[in-house]
């Protein structure tokens, strides 16, 4: 698992941008998309393939801010990728899920590999999200939701790259 300096910008997102420029039109029909982000990133494609930086159980110690949005746990499944639209590095992701939460049908996320997440997700009824809460990186925009898979609590936080569609 290689690391992308990218990955490192997913902790340095500023939440809440009441004091910024809201995003144009176009940007916030991306940012609010309510399906799959990586079916929607196939349509402006031939491709999209998943890097994985990061993926195994962290101490609640190591997650921060992170942890008042999640149920409190010893520990926690992350799992942060690159997506690439052929080849190009369009989304930095980041998933976050409480250890005591990865029973059932969750434990599947512990084996994903380099599927993305959304295939998972997705694969049935549209799953309940709690919000979906928009944030900058510098001039990157981000965007962070809560799913609640059979009331669990998956957090999931995207950054849009300079190449992503949604800046053209
Ligand atoms: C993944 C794929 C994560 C697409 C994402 O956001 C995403 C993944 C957190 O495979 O981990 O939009």
């Amino acid at each position: 698992m290689k690391h992308d300096p990218y990955i490192s910008f997913l902790t340095s997102i500023q939440w809440g941008i009441d004091d910024t420029p809201p995003p144009d039109v176009a940007q916030a029909d991306w940012l609010l998309e309510q399906g799959s982000m990586t079916r929607r990133f196939e349509q402006h494609c031939r491709q999209v393939t998943i890097h994985r930086c990061r993926e195994g159980y962290v101490p609640a110690s190591a997650i921060g801010r992170e942890m008042a949005l999640l149920p409190a746990c010893d520990s926690y499944w992350l799992r942060e990728v690159i997506l690439y639209g052929d080849g190009k590095p369009w989304l930095a992701g980041r998933t976050l899920i409480a250890a005591s939460d990865l029973v059932g049908a969750e434990w599947a996320l512990t084996s994903l590999g380099d599927q993305p997440l959304g295939k998972w997700l997705f694969r049935g009824d549209v799953p309940v999200r709690d919000y979906i809460q928009l944030g900058k990186m510098n001039s990157l925009w981000a965007r962070r939701s809560c799913f609640r898979p059979s009331g669990k609590s998956l957090l999931l936080t995207e950054l849009f790259l300079p190449d992503a569609p949604l800046y053209r």
